[in-house]
């Protein structure tokens, strides 16, 4: 193989690890800040996905996530999570809280109306 078919086979590695990093890693996990009367509060920012997508935070104290819609793609209307019984439709352009208390630690998954979207909501135990 000469050095232009190397530059060709490593440019193809890369492009691949992209799209699978893309597709599979995780990108941003952000840690819940306590806010007033100790409800640990994240904004999140819906747009063809949630950023940040992973969210930590500490089991059996109230949460509130703030979601904002920045768009109107209707696939992202709606989020669930499944495991905490919640379902809320996200006006566009608006901040929509959902609030609860994480009353067991795991990981769970929240997602759009149509589980398209993925986010995961990691709760630490207390
Ligand atoms: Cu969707």
């Amino acid at each position: 193989m000469d050095i232009t078919g190397i530059l060709v086979v490593a440019a193809g590695v890369f492009a691949i690890a992209g799209v699978l990093w893309y597709f599979f890693g995780e990108r941003t996990a952000v840690a819940a800040r306590e806010g007033a009367r100790g409800v640990q509060e994240v904004k999140i920012t819906v747009k063809g996905g949630y950023t940040p997508d992973v969210v930590v935070v500490k089991q059996g104290r109230p949460v509130r996530l703030e979601f904002y819609r920045d768009e109107t793609s209707s696939c992202s209307e709606q989020v669930v999570f499944g495991d905490f019984g919640i379902a809320r439709d996200l006006p566009a352009f608006r901040t929509t809280p959902v609030e609860f208390i994480p009353d067991r630690p795991g990981e769970f998954t929240f997602t759009c109306g149509m589980n398209m979207l993925r986010g995961k909501l990691v709760v630490e135990p207390a």
